[in-house]
């Protein structure tokens, strides 16, 4: 300090000349910040020669004041630099302006004579591999310290343990995952709050990392996710870390039930431990988790038994995952008791692609927060209730594979924020009607469908009717869509994917149609009565495929687009040769069922061009002449059927 006002005296000496006002702006500007330290500024410039900076992240390190430099922060009163914060903040490496955002090069250890640092973050930059140097371990006045992401990699220095003020350590997607010596190290972390090794492979700790993480008061959360952990200990004498509110054991292999211990963390808030192995029930002490806001339990493939009722006391719950386990009964209970909430707030319910079975509860109607809904792939029975027109903010609701039956009720179209639903694979009736779709406006993805084609869901939609959404995918299965080809859909100009197959649409392709200028990925209106002459306009983006099987389709056979990779045509009127070009116009074909038509003349020479070929069905035409030898031009295939043809082999 004393030095700091002499200094100042000798420059009022200096600058007495000058007006006084100047000057006093100056030095009140000055005092409005904190003021670099010479020897620090001078630390600062040898740590910015060591690294390699490619986009200039760091030409304002230059000139006095080191505390105006980006990234820098000093101690208000005493100047000392306290924060780097080198974070690179840019979402890849190259960004849009072809320029390279991450820092790279070396970490000068002249670091160590910045004597307040407490907070270094150089996430997300690029080290190349390089080992953390050990003497970050001596910075000893570090409360944060963010290497995640940045491409250090090799040994964790063991040195990193004598941080003990360090509050937040963040060593997340670490470039070459070894912990060589176990975890020990991390004892020495006595003051840490939040810790995140994700990625890091940590099987070398498999037998003392919970014991080693439960001597440290961690409080706030723990990361470890793809830590290559197999051993969950069922039980922990005393759990430390009781007032952690977030733990993160997911894509681990822990391969066991879920231990009691987690139950006595009750200031959880997140809860993740997804894609492992565990298995059994879920422990009704679950209920003893009520600050949880999120539980991902998915990708088990293993957690059994009913939803326990006690699982709707949670009622901080905004997000559930229990994707992909074996869980069964029905959900009555839990939802009803989350209903009863005073103020239920889940956003997120993932239940599905497990054997879930019952009704869908009424009470479902009133979790006004659901934004998100899953429940496909299940053995729900019954309808839809009524009340699930209450559920204004909803976004997305997947019921497909299930045995739902019944009308969907009108109130469904009060589901005035739904952007994608999916309804197929049930076992719907009743009439759908303008009232269930005229209030979506932001509708992008419509499927209905049924499980077996003889139960009927009829579409009563008046011809002029254009619809508020703008779809970009329709799939209609086993609905009575027809006798006309779905004049609503005559606006809807960004569609990429339709099915409209088993849709007792009796009409042909509608010129209007043809003239919406799509781009279509999946074309799919199998198993109609639509007839005429398709013409060639259609067009496909890469990758696309087309079925118009068992329709009454004639004329010559199209061909479209050098993007098809899968063509069913089967079952139809379409006669005249297959064209000689199809191998050069169809490339990337690997599907091709023509059977069942009129079609005459020879097999091309050219099909022998198709060298992604593995299905080829011409059966059942009128085909003559002499089986080309191309196989060997097309190892991949494996179903051939050229039968009820006038083919002959020739020798
Ligand atoms: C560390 O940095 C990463 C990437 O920049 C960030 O996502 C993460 O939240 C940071 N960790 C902490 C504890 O702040
Ligand atoms: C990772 O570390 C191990 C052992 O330290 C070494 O054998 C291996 O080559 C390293 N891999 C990479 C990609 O650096
Ligand atoms: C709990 O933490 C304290 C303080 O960090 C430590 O002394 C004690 O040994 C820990 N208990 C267990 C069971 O590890
Ligand atoms: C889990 O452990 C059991 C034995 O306890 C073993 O039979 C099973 O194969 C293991 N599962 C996996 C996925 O490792
Ligand atoms: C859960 O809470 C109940 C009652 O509050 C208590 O008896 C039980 O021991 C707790 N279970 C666990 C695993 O903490
Ligand atoms: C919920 O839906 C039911 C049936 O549609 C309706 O009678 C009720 O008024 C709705 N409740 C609220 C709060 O909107
Ligand atoms: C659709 O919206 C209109 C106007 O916003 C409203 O009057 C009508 O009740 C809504 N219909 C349905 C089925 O929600
Ligand atoms: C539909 O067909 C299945 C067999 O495919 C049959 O079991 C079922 O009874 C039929 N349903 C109706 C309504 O005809
Ligand atoms: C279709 O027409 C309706 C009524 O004119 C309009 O509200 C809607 O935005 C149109 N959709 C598209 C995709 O253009
Ligand atoms: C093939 O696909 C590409 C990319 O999706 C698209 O740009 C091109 O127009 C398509 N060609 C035809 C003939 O449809
Ligand atoms: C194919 O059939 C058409 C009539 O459908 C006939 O005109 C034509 O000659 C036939 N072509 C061959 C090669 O048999
Ligand atoms: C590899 C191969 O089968 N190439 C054939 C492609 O098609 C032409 C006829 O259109 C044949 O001449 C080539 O032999």
């Amino acid at each position: 300090m004393a030095k700091g006002s002499f200094q100042l005296i000798i420059l009022v000496f200096l600058f007495q000349f000058l007006d006084f006002d100047i000057f006093k702006l100056a030095y009140c500007k000055q005092n409005l910040h904190s003021i670099c330290r010479e020897n620090e500024r001078k630390v600062l410039i040898t740590f910015k020669e060591a690294l390699t900076d490619p986009s200039g992240r760091l030409a304002s390190w230059h000139g006095e004041d080191c505390c105006r430099w980006n990234g820098l922060s000093c101690n208000k009163r005493t100047g000392y630099v306290i924060e780097i914060k080198l974070r690179n903040p840019y979402p890849h490496s190259v960004n849009g302006d072809g320029l390279v955002h991450e820092l790279g090069g070396e970490l000068s250890p002249s670091l160590l004579d910045l004597k307040y640092l407490n907070h270094l973050d150089l996430s997300k930059n690029n080290f190349g591999g390089a080992r953390i140097p050990d003497f970050i371990g001596s910075l000893s006045k570090l409360r944060y310290l963010n290497l995640s992401s940045a491409s250090f990699g090799g040994r964790i220095p063991p040195h990193l343990g004598k941080l003990s003020e360090l509050e937040y350590l963040d060593l997340s997607y670490y470039y070459n995952e070894t912990v060589e010596n176990g975890l020990r190290w991390i004892s020495g972390l006595s003051s840490l709050k939040y810790l995140n090794l994700g990625g890091i492979d940590l099987s070398r700790a498999a037998s003392h990392w919970l014991q080693t993480l439960n001597s440290l008061p961690v409080t706030s959360e723990l990361h470890l996710f793809q830590c290559q952990l197999v051993n969950l200990p069922t039980s922990l004498l005393s759990v430390n870390f009781t007032s952690l509110s977030v733990l993160d054991l997911s894509n681990n292999g822990f391969n066991s039930t879920i231990p009691e211990w987690l139950f006595n963390l009750n200031s959880l808030k997140r809860l993740d431990l997804n894609s492992n192995n565990l298995y059994g029930v879920l422990p009704d002490a679950l209920a003893n988790l009520t600050s949880l806001e999120e539980l991902d339990l998915s990708e088990n493939f293993g957690i059994e038994g009913k939803l326990p009722r006690e699982l709707g006391n949670l009622c901080n719950l905004q997000k559930l995952v229990l994707t992909n386990n074996r869980f069964d009964g029905d959900i009555m209970g839990f939802i009803d008791g989350l209903s009863e909430c005073s103020n239920n707030r889940l956003e997120t319910l993932y239940l599905g692609f497990n054997e879930l079975t019952g009704n869908l509860p009424n009470s479902l109607g009133s979790l006004k927060n659901l934004l998100y809904l899953r429940l496909w792939h299940n053995s729900f029975r019954g309808s839809i209730p009524e009340t699930i027109g209450n559920l204004s903010l909803l976004r997305e609701l997947y019921l497909s594979n299930n045995q739902l039956s019944g009308k969907i009720p009108v109130s469904f179209g009060e589901l005035v924020s739904l952007d994608a639903v999916d309804l197929s694979e049930n076992m719907w009736d009743g009439v759908i009607t303008e009232a269930h779709l005229k209030n979506l406006s932001s509708l992008r993805e419509l499927s209905i469908g049924q499980l077996r084609p003889n139960v009927s869901v009829v579409f009563n939609i008046s011809s002029d009717w254009m619809p508020p959404f703008k779809l970009v995918y329709i799939k209609i299965q086993a609905c009575q869509l027809g006798p006309n080809f779905p004049t609503w859909l005559r606006n809807q100009t960004g569609l990429k994917t339709i099915v409209l197959n088993y849709a007792k649409i009796r009409d042909v392709i509608p010129e209007w149609f043809l003239n919406m200028g799509l781009e279509l990925e999946e074309l799919d209106v199998a198993y109609n009565q639509l007839s005429g002459k398709i013409p060639n306009s259609l067009r496909f983006s890469s990758g696309s495929n087309v079925d118009l099987s068992s329709n009454c389709f004639e004329g010559p056979l199209p061909l479209w687009s050098t993007n098809l990779t899968t063509l069913y045509l089967r079952d139809n009127l379409f006669s005249g040769p297959i064209p000689a070009n199809i191998g050069t116009a169809l490339p990337s074909l690997t599907d091709l069922d023509i059977s069942k038509n009129n079609l005459n003349g020879t097999i091309p020479l050219s099909i022998g061009n198709l060298t992604q070929l593995t299905t080829l069905v011409i059966s059942n035409n009128r085909l003559s002449g002499s089986i080309p030898q191309f196989w060997e031009n097309i190892p991949l295939l494996y179903i051939l059927d050229m039968s009820n043809n006038s083919l002959s082999v020739n020798g």
